[in-house]
């Protein structure tokens, strides 16, 4: 298959393009190093070292593996750019991880708000035009997320639920109450995506992932500058990430407020199978599926124990601190997502383990050195603060 993975240098990107070219695919990247200039801008860098640009990094793939990946360093946002690209790769499958990813990033201010919703959505109805005019056949694998749902007081089903109003039912798409402006980006961009489906026969899986933890894959571990990046800060870094880097550097974990959220999570070696999965089997023309693509629900404080736990089985005296929680959400709530749309394709998932955890705090020891920890604490309040605001007006 030709795959074109539009977000290729980041977290996820890199090591699925690695995925794919090592099962053999014609694989091509995208990406503008958005999320390498949102955190150099403010002198903040991956713990994990990764080579310099994308063209260095797919020398190294070729080097290590004798595989080739193709690079565009390019803005999805820039038309011409990406049309240019559709006309001469014309992909098959489109994996779609290009965009600004963090909840905190988007709530910063208004300029921030506003970027984060502008990339998102428009570089996504650029996508949609791209496949619309130059390849109607090909498959679009979106990367929404969990959070589009929010947390409500019901089971959560898999994209749609079947509502018996007034004596008459429809399958409609399920509720969405996003909890941050960049989860509300992804529930706009669900949107598009269904229309595009029903309106132009587009195909398209869009996968509601959950928090997504680890830093290694069987591609990364082949050579050091095939590593992933991996950050920690309080806007790209995510939960279980963070978590094992403040154990690390003996810094209390920081679980905002009573720590009953709830989330699904998953390791990045599943997101990788699930992306193939969804590639391998993918849905008819005008269909619009969704799946619900975590493995597993953990509180923070369960996940917290986690890391206590692991933390002491290698000597390490890990604390809890609960601090004030800067976001608007949920401290208590029920949670019950179906997911098992993946398992039913052949999802094989890696739970969360002790050995997995440990296996972290080695990683994260190597680069220990690079741990800057004034970047860990939250800055960002979702509410903004009673004197600001009066300032403000
Ligand atoms: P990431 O920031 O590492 O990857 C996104 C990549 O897209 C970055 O390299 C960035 O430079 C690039 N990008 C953004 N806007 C672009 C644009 N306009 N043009 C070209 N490139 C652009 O984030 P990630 O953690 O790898 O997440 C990938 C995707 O998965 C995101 O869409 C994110 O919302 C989603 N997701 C991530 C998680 C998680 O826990 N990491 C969970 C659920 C969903
Ligand atoms: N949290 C803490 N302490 C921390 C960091 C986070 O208590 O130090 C809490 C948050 O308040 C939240 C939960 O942990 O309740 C998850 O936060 P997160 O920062 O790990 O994840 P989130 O902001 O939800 O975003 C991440 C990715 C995003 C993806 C989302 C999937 O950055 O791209 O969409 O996970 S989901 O959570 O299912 O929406």
């Amino acid at each position: 298959m030709r795959v074109l993975i539009l977000g290729g240098d980041g977290y996820l990107g890199w090591p699925t393009a690695m995925r794919f070219s090592a099962r053999g695919h014609e694989v091509h990247v995208m990406d503008n190093y958005l999320r390498r200039r949102a955190l150099s801008d403010v002198g903040k860098e991956s713990l994990v070292p990764i080579p310099d640009s994308l063209p260095e990094r797919a020398a190294a793939w070729k080097e290590v593996t004798g595989g080739h990946i193709g690079v565009t360093e390019g803005d999805i946002c820039d038309w011409p750019t990406l049309e240019r690209l559709f006309m001469t790769f014309r992909p098959e499958v489109i994996v779609h991880y290009g965009e600004m990813p963090s909840a905190p990033y988007s709530m910063r201010d208004r300029e921030h708000a506003v970027f984060t919703q502008y990339n998102n959505v428009v570089n996504t109805l650029n996508v949609l035009f791209a496949m619309r005019d130059i390849t109607p056949q090909a498959h679009l694998i979106k990367l929404g997320t969990m959070g589009e749902y929010g947390t409500p007081n019901i089971d959560i089903e898999e994209g749609f639920i079947e509502i018996n109003h007034k004596g008459r039912t429809d399958t409609l798409p399920f509720p969405k109450q996003p909890g941050s402006l960049y989860h509300c980006s992804k529930v706009h961009d669900s949107v598009n995506i269904h229309f595009a489906c029903r309106t132009w026969g587009l195909r398209a899986t869009d996968l509601n992932q959950g928090v997504v933890y680890g830093i290694e894959t069987d591609e990364t571990a082949l050579d050091p500058r095939l590593a992933t990046r991996f950050d920690y800060d309080e806007a790209f870094g995510t939960a279980l990430n963070r978590f094992c880097v403040q154990a690390v550097i003996g810094m209390p974990l920081t679980v905002y407020g009573k720590g009953g959220q709830t989330r699904g999570y998953l390791n990045i070696v599943d997101t990788l199978q699930c992306i193939e999965l969804a590639a391998l089997n993918p849905p008819n023309e005008s269909e619009y599926r969704v799946f619900n693509q975590f493995t597993e629900s953990f509180s923070l404080l369960e996940l917290a124990d986690a890391v206590v736990r692991a933390g002491r089985e290698v000597g390490l005296d890990v604390e809890v601190d609960h601090l004030p929680n800067p976001r608007s959400e949920a401290e208590e709530h029920y949670y019950n997502p179906v997911h098992t749309k993946l398992l039913d394709l052949g999802l094989k998932p890696h739970y969360l383990s002790e050995t997995l955890i440990e296996s972290m705090f080695d990683a994260i020891r190597r680069h220990q050195d690079r741990v800057a920890r004034d970047h860990i604490l939250p800055e960002t309040q979702w509410k903004p603060r009673t004197a600001e605001r009066t300032t403000a007006r």
